[in-house]
């Protein structure tokens, strides 16, 4: 009986996940969920595309914390789109993400990020619709963590090493990292993010700009 539960909650979530993810599709929007521990860096790299991405896109932000409003205050600087969701949960489902999207011009936007709910392991469970998963893991946690959260790293469009500035203050080998996804994860780009470095955004605003052309402008263009 309780698997049947778990299983029928499951498919809830999923039925709605679809519905984001064609809302998204259809106004030609790249979702990008964003997820990785507490305090790895998640709102500062969402901050960092924002400063890159703004003007040539237009860009809202749902934020998903535990509770407060801390993360869509830090962002209301920057004059764009920002709900933010309490979720009183470890993770963000789909329901969630879709009575933000009741709050967002979705019309008018390129990219929604999403920032999960510091996590490692349950936002991995929760389809939200999104189009494109981005997986932040930070120096200071060691480099053993692929091995100890698979299904995470198994699911990541791209995997972004931050706070790289810390590097020489920590035993971690980016190369061990890069082998132990590789074996969970067939295709995934890897990227390394310090705030401290204004250059090193480039490269995943890049990333994020070509999936946009190729993913939603070409793939959905017709919707
Ligand atoms: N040294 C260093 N600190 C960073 C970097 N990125 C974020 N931080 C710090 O890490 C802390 C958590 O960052 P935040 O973006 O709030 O993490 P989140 O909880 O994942 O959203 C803050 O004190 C940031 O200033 C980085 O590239 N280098
Ligand atoms: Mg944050």
């Amino acid at each position: 009986m309780r698997i049947k539960v778990l299983k029928n909650v499951l498919e809830k979530n999923d039925n709605q996940a679809q519905i984001n993810r064609d809302l998204f599709k259809k106004n030609r929007v790249l979702a990008v969920n964003i997820m990785g521990s507490p305090g790895c860096g998640k709102t500062t790299l969402i901050e960092a595309l924002i400063n890159v991405l703004i003007p040539s896109y237009r860009i809202g932000v749902i934020e998903g914390d535990y509770a407060g409003t801390v993360d869509a205050e830090r962002l209301s600087r920057y004059h764009i789109p920002v709900v933010q969701l309490d979720t009183s949960s470890c993770h963000l489902n789909a329901h969630f993400v879709g009575s933000a999207l009741d709050h967002l011009p979705l019309r008018d936007l390129d990219f929604v990020f999403i920032e999960n709910v510091g996590n490692l392991i349950c936002p991995a469970e929760f389809d939200i619709g999104d189009l494109l998963k981005l997986v932040l893991y930070s120096i200071p946690e060691g480099d053993d963590k692929p091995l100890k959260y698979p299904l995470m790293f198994s699911q990541a469009d791209a995997v972004v090493l931050t706070k790289s500035d810390l590097k020489p203050h920590f035993d971690f080998d980016v190369k061990k990292v890069r082998e132990s996804i590789a074996r969970l994860n067939r295709e995934f780009e890897i990227f390394e993010f310090s705030k401290k470095s204004h250059s090193s955004i480039k490269p995943i605003a890049n990333f994020l700009e070509s999936r946009f052309r190729a993913t939603v402008l070409k793939s959905y263009g017709d919707l």
